[in-house]
Protein backbone atom coordinates (compact mmCIF):
# COMPACT_ATOMS: atom_id res chain seq x y z
CA UNK A 1 0.00 0.00 0.00
CA UNK A 2 1.56 3.23 -0.68
CA UNK A 3 1.94 5.85 2.11
CA UNK A 4 4.90 8.54 2.80
CA UNK A 5 5.64 8.69 6.39
CA UNK A 6 4.28 11.59 8.67
CA UNK A 7 3.54 11.87 12.29
CA UNK A 8 0.54 13.09 13.80
CA UNK A 9 1.11 14.24 17.09
CA UNK A 10 -2.14 14.64 18.85
CA UNK A 11 -1.88 17.24 21.84
CA UNK A 12 -4.97 18.30 24.37
CA UNK A 13 -5.67 18.12 27.98
CA UNK A 14 -5.31 14.50 30.54
CA UNK A 15 -9.38 12.96 29.60
CA UNK A 16 -9.56 14.72 25.62
CA UNK A 17 -9.23 11.67 24.10
CA UNK A 18 -5.89 11.15 22.80
CA UNK A 19 -4.94 7.51 23.23
CA UNK A 20 -8.43 6.92 22.04
CA UNK A 21 -8.19 8.50 18.93
CA UNK A 22 -5.36 7.63 18.58
CA UNK A 23 -5.93 3.53 18.91
CA UNK A 24 -9.14 4.08 17.02
CA UNK A 25 -7.21 5.83 13.60
CA UNK A 26 -4.45 2.90 13.61
CA UNK A 27 -7.57 0.51 13.89
CA UNK A 28 -8.75 1.94 10.80
CA UNK A 29 -4.60 2.48 8.98
CA UNK A 30 -4.18 -0.72 9.63
CA UNK A 31 -7.22 -1.96 8.40
CA UNK A 32 -7.09 -0.28 5.35
CA UNK A 33 -3.67 -1.76 5.06
CA UNK A 34 -1.40 1.18 6.16
CA UNK A 35 1.58 0.20 7.94
CA UNK A 36 1.32 2.78 11.54
CA UNK A 37 2.41 2.58 15.64
CA UNK A 38 1.01 4.60 18.03
CA UNK A 39 3.44 6.37 20.54
CA UNK A 40 1.20 6.77 23.67
CA UNK A 41 2.13 9.42 26.51
CA UNK A 42 1.07 7.20 29.71
CA UNK A 43 2.63 3.99 27.58
CA UNK A 44 5.99 5.96 27.65
CA UNK A 45 6.12 7.06 30.89
CA UNK A 46 5.67 3.05 32.27
CA UNK A 47 8.63 2.16 30.37
CA UNK A 48 11.47 4.66 28.04
CA UNK A 49 10.18 7.79 29.97
CA UNK A 50 9.88 6.25 33.37
CA UNK A 51 12.75 8.13 34.85
CA UNK A 52 10.55 11.45 33.99
CA UNK A 53 8.67 13.29 35.94
CA UNK A 54 6.36 16.54 35.16
CA UNK A 55 8.21 19.50 35.96
CA UNK A 56 8.55 21.48 32.81
CA UNK A 57 11.99 20.38 31.74
CA UNK A 58 10.58 16.96 32.35
CA UNK A 59 8.09 17.49 29.84
CA UNK A 60 10.58 18.66 27.48
CA UNK A 61 12.32 15.57 28.19
CA UNK A 62 9.84 13.70 27.91
CA UNK A 63 8.58 15.32 24.32
CA UNK A 64 11.87 15.11 22.69
CA UNK A 65 12.25 11.40 23.16
CA UNK A 66 8.63 10.64 21.77
CA UNK A 67 9.63 13.02 18.55
CA UNK A 68 12.92 10.68 18.69
CA UNK A 69 10.94 7.54 18.51
CA UNK A 70 8.34 9.20 16.24
CA UNK A 71 11.33 10.25 13.81
CA UNK A 72 12.60 6.52 13.72
CA UNK A 73 9.35 4.83 13.06
CA UNK A 74 9.26 7.73 10.53
CA UNK A 75 12.41 6.53 9.12
CA UNK A 76 11.56 2.77 8.52
CA UNK A 77 8.18 4.27 6.64
CA UNK A 78 5.90 4.15 9.19
CA UNK A 79 2.72 6.46 9.85
CA UNK A 80 3.78 7.58 13.53
CA UNK A 81 0.36 8.46 15.89
CA UNK A 82 1.72 10.04 18.95
CA UNK A 83 -0.47 11.24 22.26
CA UNK A 84 1.03 13.03 24.42
CA UNK A 85 -0.45 16.43 26.62
CA UNK A 86 2.55 18.38 24.98
CA UNK A 87 1.54 21.55 26.87
CA UNK A 88 4.29 23.63 25.78
CA UNK A 89 4.19 25.52 22.74
CA UNK A 90 8.27 25.31 22.63
CA UNK A 91 8.35 21.99 23.38
CA UNK A 92 5.90 20.82 20.38
CA UNK A 93 8.06 23.11 18.24
CA UNK A 94 11.14 20.82 19.19
CA UNK A 95 8.73 18.32 17.73
CA UNK A 96 8.71 19.60 14.56
CA UNK A 97 11.92 20.14 14.00
CA UNK A 98 13.09 16.91 15.01
CA UNK A 99 10.37 14.83 13.03
CA UNK A 100 10.46 17.36 9.94
CA UNK A 101 8.40 20.28 9.06
CA UNK A 102 6.95 18.52 5.96
CA UNK A 103 6.45 15.16 8.44
CA UNK A 104 4.56 16.43 11.18
CA UNK A 105 0.89 17.35 11.33
CA UNK A 106 -0.68 19.18 14.80
CA UNK A 107 -3.96 17.57 16.17
CA UNK A 108 -5.42 19.59 18.91
CA UNK A 109 -7.92 17.78 20.54
CA UNK A 110 -9.99 20.54 22.60
CA UNK A 111 -12.05 18.54 24.27
CA UNK A 112 -12.78 21.55 26.70
CA UNK A 113 -10.98 21.04 30.22
CA UNK A 114 -14.30 21.04 32.32
CA UNK A 115 -15.77 17.97 30.17
CA UNK A 116 -12.64 16.53 30.73
CA UNK A 117 -12.32 16.91 34.59
CA UNK A 118 -16.33 15.94 34.51
CA UNK A 119 -14.90 12.63 32.80
CA UNK A 120 -11.71 11.90 35.16
CA UNK A 121 -11.86 8.04 34.69
CA UNK A 122 -8.30 8.03 36.61
CA UNK A 123 -9.52 10.39 39.05
CA UNK A 124 -6.87 12.27 38.26
CA UNK A 125 -8.22 15.46 38.23
CA UNK A 126 -9.67 15.09 41.88
CA UNK A 127 -6.69 14.40 43.05
CA UNK A 128 -5.44 17.52 41.49
CA UNK A 129 -8.05 19.38 43.05
CA UNK A 130 -7.30 18.28 46.49
CA UNK A 131 -3.68 18.82 46.03
CA UNK A 132 -2.63 15.51 45.70
CA UNK A 133 -0.74 15.16 42.53
CA UNK A 134 1.37 18.76 41.77
CA UNK A 135 1.61 20.28 39.07
CA UNK A 136 -1.36 19.15 37.11
CA UNK A 137 -2.38 20.01 33.31
CA UNK A 138 -5.22 22.29 33.28
CA UNK A 139 -5.42 22.66 37.42
CA UNK A 140 -1.69 23.80 38.55
CA UNK A 141 -0.04 23.70 35.62
CA UNK A 142 -0.48 25.03 31.95
CA UNK A 143 -1.78 23.99 28.73
CA UNK A 144 -0.74 26.21 25.35
CA UNK A 145 -3.54 25.32 22.86
CA UNK A 146 -2.07 25.30 19.37
CA UNK A 147 -2.31 28.61 17.63
CA UNK A 148 -2.51 27.53 14.33
CA UNK A 149 -3.35 23.80 14.76
CA UNK A 150 -3.65 21.03 11.32
CA UNK A 151 -6.82 20.15 12.67
CA UNK A 152 -8.79 20.18 15.84
CA UNK A 153 -11.33 17.91 17.04
CA UNK A 154 -13.48 17.87 19.94
CA UNK A 155 -14.27 15.28 21.20
CA UNK A 156 -17.53 16.23 22.60
CA UNK A 157 -18.33 16.91 18.91
CA UNK A 158 -18.13 13.89 17.25
CA UNK A 159 -18.20 10.01 18.05
CA UNK A 160 -14.57 8.43 18.55
CA UNK A 161 -14.92 6.49 14.92
CA UNK A 162 -16.43 10.14 12.83
CA UNK A 163 -13.21 11.95 14.75
CA UNK A 164 -11.03 8.48 13.76
CA UNK A 165 -12.34 8.90 10.12
CA UNK A 166 -11.58 12.85 9.94
CA UNK A 167 -7.72 12.03 10.72
CA UNK A 168 -7.80 9.68 7.88
CA UNK A 169 -9.49 11.94 5.54
CA UNK A 170 -6.82 14.66 6.31
CA UNK A 171 -3.71 12.27 5.90
CA UNK A 172 -5.61 11.47 2.38
CA UNK A 173 -6.27 15.34 1.67
CA UNK A 174 -1.85 15.86 2.44
CA UNK A 175 -1.80 12.94 0.35
CA UNK A 176 0.29 10.87 2.71
CA UNK A 177 -1.98 7.62 2.16
C1 LIG B 1 -0.59 15.84 33.66
C2 LIG B 1 -0.38 13.71 34.54
C3 LIG B 1 0.24 14.26 35.67
C4 LIG B 1 0.43 15.67 35.75
C5 LIG B 1 0.14 12.11 35.94
N1 LIG B 1 0.01 16.43 34.71
O1 LIG B 1 -4.70 11.07 31.23
P1 LIG B 1 -3.62 10.16 31.64
O2 LIG B 1 -3.07 10.56 33.07
O3 LIG B 1 -3.74 8.70 31.51
O4 LIG B 1 -2.39 10.63 30.90
C6 LIG B 1 -1.74 11.69 31.57
C7 LIG B 1 -0.31 11.36 31.53
C8 LIG B 1 0.39 12.54 30.84
O5 LIG B 1 1.57 12.14 30.28
P2 LIG B 1 2.18 12.92 29.04
O6 LIG B 1 3.47 12.21 28.76
O7 LIG B 1 1.21 12.99 27.94
O8 LIG B 1 2.44 14.38 29.63
S1 LIG B 1 3.35 15.53 29.01
O9 LIG B 1 3.14 15.57 27.55
O10 LIG B 1 2.90 16.78 29.66
O11 LIG B 1 4.75 15.26 29.32
C9 LIG B 1 -2.18 11.63 33.05
C10 LIG B 1 -0.90 11.34 33.82
O12 LIG B 1 0.16 11.19 32.84
N2 LIG B 1 -0.42 12.37 34.72
N3 LIG B 1 0.57 13.24 36.53
N4 LIG B 1 1.01 16.25 36.80
N5 LIG B 1 -0.81 14.49 33.53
Amino acid sequence: MRQSPATLWLTGLSGAGKSTLAYALEKILLERGHCCFVVDGDNLRHHLNSDLGFSAHDRRENIRRAAEVAHLMNEAGMIAITAFISPFRDDRAMAKEIIGLERFVEVHVSTPGIVCERRDPKGLYAKARRGEIPEFTGVSAPYEAPLDPDLEINSEQHTIEEAAEKLYRHLIGLCYI
